[in-house]
C-alpha cells in the first residue's frame, strides 16, 4: 500500500467529508512515540478547526516528556473509552493491530480513516492517507493540510514539527529530503520551536534511563563478524533501574552507530515474550522482510516484531540465527 502525497490529501479530504456532523476518534498506536502523539495532536487540532468534534484515544498513556504537546487536546485511555458513535482515523499504524485489540474492537464497523507512512501498511481502513516514501506521518499531515487548506496554527504547527523530528533522527536519515526541510521552514514560521522540541525530546531523560542504558550497552553482543549487533532489556532490569519500557526508546542506536555494524538488534522479554527492534542503514537488507518473518513488519531500515510465548534464554539464538540467515541472503554472500 502507498500513495503519492496528492492521493493521500484525497484520502483525508474524504476523510473530512465523512466526518461533517459526525465525531471522530483520532487514535495512536501502543507505546506512542512523537510521530504518534504529534499526529494525534495535529489531525485532532485540524479537525476541530474544521468542526469536528475530536478526541484522541491511545492503549497507552502520552509520554510525558510529550504531554505540552497534547495540552488542548483530549486524549482518553483505550481502558476509559467508552463512547459508540465515534468514527476512527488512525494515524502512524502500519498495521491497525497496532492500536491494541481491546482497543480496536471498540470500533466494531471498521476504521475510517489511516494516515501514515509505512511501507508494509497494507491500507486497512476505507480512506488510506498512506505514503510509504513520507519522513513520518506527520509529513504526510503537513503536506496533505497545504493542499487542502487545513488550518495549521502554532500548536498544530509545533505538533508536526515534532513528529518530523523524532521520525526522522533529528533531520538526518535518508528520508530528509529539501522538500521536506522547505515544510519544515514553513512550520518554524508558523509557531513551531526547534529548541524546545530538542528540549522536551533529547534532554529530559532520567537518572534511570541512564541506569538502563548502561545496563543495555553491557548487554551487546557482535555476530556474523560484527555486521550484527544485538542488546537485551529484561523486565529485572526495568525493575532496578526504576524504569519502564518507554524508556527503551532510541537504546538500539547504540549498536547501530558502530562500525561495521549493518544491523542491530533490541531483545526485549516481557511477561508474554521477546519485543524486538531492528535497525539498519542499508535498505537493501528489507528489515520489513525480516521481521515479517519474525511475526512483525515496518519500514525497509527500521522495524520491530513481537514473539509471543518466547523467552531469551530459549529462543534468543533461533532468532538471532534468523537474523544472520536473513542478512546473508539478502547481502549475497
Ligand atoms: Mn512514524
Amino acid at each position: 500500500m502507498g500513495t503519492s502525497m496528492q492521493e493521500a490529501a484525497e484520502a483525508l479530504k474524504s476523510v473530512l467529508r465523512t466526518l461533517k456532523g459526525r465525531k471522530a476518534a483520532v487514535l495512536g498506536h501502543m507505546r506512542p512515540d512523537g510521530d504518534c502523539i504529534g499526529s494525534q495532536v495535529a489531525l485532532c487540532r485540524m479537525l476541530t478547526a474544521a468542526g469536528v468534534d475530536a478526541v484522541c484515544v491511545n492503549r497507552d498513556r502520552v509520554p510525558p516528556n510529550l504531554s505540552a504537546y497534547a495540552r488542548g487536546v483530549t486524549f482518553i485511555r483505550g481502558s476509559d473509552y467508552g463512547e459508540n458513535d465515534r468514527l476512527a482515523v488512525a494515524v502512524d499504524c502500519a498495521d491497525a493491530s497496532r492500536i491494541g485489540t481491546e482497543l480496536l474492537a471498540r470500533f466494531p464497523e471498521g476504521l475510517l480513516g489511516n494516515v501514515d507512512h509505512h511501507a508494509s501498511n497494507p491500507g486497512y481502513a476505507v480512506h488510506n492517507a498512506v505514503v510509504k516514501d513520507a519522513a513520518a506521518t506527520c509529513h504526510v499531515l503537513a503536506a496533505c493540510a497545504e493542499m487542502i487548506g487545513l488550518e495549521v496554527d502554532a500548536a498544530t504547527a509545533k505538533a508536526l514539527h515534532l513528529g518530523i523530528l523524532t521520525d526522522t533522527g533529528r533531520f538526518s536519515y535518508s528520508s530528509v529530503s529539501p522538500e521536506l526541510l522547505e515544510l519544515t521552514a514553513r512550520l518554524l514560521r508558523k509557531g513551531a520551536d526547534p529548541a524546545e522540541a530538542n528540549f522536551r525530546v533529547f534532554e529530559q531523560e532520567s537518572r534511570g534511563k541512564l541506569a538502563l542504558t548502561q545496563r543495555f550497552l553491557a548487554s551487546l553482543r557482535f555476530h556474523d563478524g560484527g555486521r550484527i549487533c544485538s542488546g537485551e532489556i529484561r523486565q529485572a532490569d526495568y525493575a532496578a533501574t526504576g524504569t519502564t519500557k518507554e524508556d527503551k526508546e532510541g537504546l538500539v542506536e547504540f549498536p547501530r552507530s558502530v562500525e561495521g555494524v549493518e544491523v542491530a538488534v533490541l531483545l526485549e522479554e516481557g511477561a508474554d515474550g521477546i519485543r524486538g527492534s531492528l535497525r539498519g542503514r542499508d535498505p537493501r537488507l528489507r528489515l520489513d522482510q525480516l521481521a515479517g518473518k519474525l511475526n512483525g513488519g515496518g519500514h525497509m531500515l527500521a522495524a520491530g516484531f513481537n514473539m509471543l510465548g518466547c523467552s531469551l534464554d530459549r529462543d534468543r539464538d533461533r532468532i538471532i540465527g534468523q537474523v544472520i540467515e536473513h542478512v546473508r541472503e539478502r547481502a549475497g554472500k
